[in-house]
């Protein structure tokens, strides 16, 4: 008897209940009617006489131990639940901080391109990105058979040939000299679609910004310096550009621009492929045809327009070898440019 008395003993010390409901079944098995303690006092009036005092007394010792563990486990689990539910609605708490993103470097080099035009007086111009043929080609003088109407190159919307996505955002050029008298003067950006392979340097969804001025008496000149200034704002007061002639249906004449390497100064490097120059954009003299086509006297107006792609521009300033970067959102990618503006 004095072995299950010790075994009980022991299991009292060494329980370690996680809830109160373990506290009540081990209380129900050792101080309950019909529990440990109850049985050993059945087989106490059994026992020889001479041992009934030591027996008794570890009887005793048992029913207290028991008593006083199960009733300081009960309040030590009490106020841990209390604890817990207290937690819960302490308001004061400081909240669990939510992680910061950042600006992506699209939206940033966009910005910084429309602030130095918006700094030229000109005024932001938004259109649809679903277009339809004459906003997109027509308007701006593209011949029937050129290349882009065709769907290797255009996204159209199925079973209507006139509806397309704007493969360029001239279209919104289109519509402001549709609705609004010279003089204009319009910075307009957006996202473009092309039916390309992608790659490396080529993507089917990409971001331009597009300009247009319209006046009376607007010449090459004045186009010539709005880009100077534009290159060094966006490069550096030591940036020069250098125009090239180029082809473009709604330009003529019609130039591609470019600015003096930022990386090796001009001197050459793999960047530039050592010509010292980089491609930023092409640009031109908005030709007559687009103007009548918008209702505007080419006769009593002139005006230029230039186009650039953001990916490209934004490639140059960060030295962003693969384009797809910009569009897989990899957080790793995104957060170096935290500090960018
Ligand atoms: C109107 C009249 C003229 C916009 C222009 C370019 C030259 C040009 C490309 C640069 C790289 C597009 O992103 S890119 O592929 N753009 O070279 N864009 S002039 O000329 C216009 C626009 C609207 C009414």
């Amino acid at each position: 008897m004095i072995d299950k008395i010790n075994e009980l003993l022991r299991q009292v010390e060494e329980f370690k209940p996680k809830a109160a409901s373990e506290v009540e079944e081990f209380r129900i098995r050792i101080l309950g009617k019909k529990g440990a303690l109850n049985h050993l006092m059945e087989e106490f009036k059994s026992v020889a006489p001479e041992l009934k005092r030591e027996l008794g007394q570890q009887l005793n010792k048992l029913k207290t131990t028991a008593t006083e563990r199960i009733n300081t486990l009960r309040e030590e689990l009490s106020a841990t639940a209390a604890a817990e539910a207290s937690h819960v609605e302490d308001m004061t708490r400081p909240g669990s901080a939510s992680e910061l993103g950042s600006r992506h470097p699209i939206s940033l080099v966009r910005n910084q391109i429309v602030e130095v035009f918006t700094r030229l007086g000109y005024t932001v111009a938004e259109g649809p990105e679903i277009e339809d043929d004459w906003h997109v080609f027509s308007a701006l003088n593209f011949p029937p058979e050129h290349p882009a109407r065709d769907m290797q190159d255009t996204f159209f919307i199925e079973k209507n040939p006139d509806i397309l996505l704007r493969t360029h955002t001239s279209s919104i050029q289109v519509r402001t000299m549709e609705r609004q008298k010279p003089p204009i003067r319009v910075i307009c950006p957006g996202r473009v679609f092309r039916n390309e392979a992608i790659s490396y340097r080529a993507h089917c969804i990409f971001h331009q910004i597009e300009g247009l001025y319209i006046d009376e008496g607007v010449s090459f000149a004045d186009l010539k310096q709005s880009l100077l200034y534009f290159a060094k704002e966006l490069f550096g007061e030591q940036a020069r550009i250098r125009m090239r002639p180029s082809y473009f249906p709604f330009t003529e004449p019609s130039a591609e621009v470019d600015v003096s390497c930022n990386l090796c100064g001009g001197k050459g490097c793999n960047v530039c492929k050592g010509t010292g120059w980089l491609e930023i954009m092409g640009c031109g003299m908005v030709d007559p045809n687009v103007l009548r086509s918008c209702n505007i006297d080419p006769e009593k107006y002139s005006g230029f327009a230039f186009g650039m792609g953001v990916e490209r521009i934004a490639m140059l300033k960060y030295g962003v070898k693969d384009l797809r970067l910009y569009f897989e959102n990899d957080v790793r990618f995104l957060h170096q440019f935290d500090s960018a503006l």
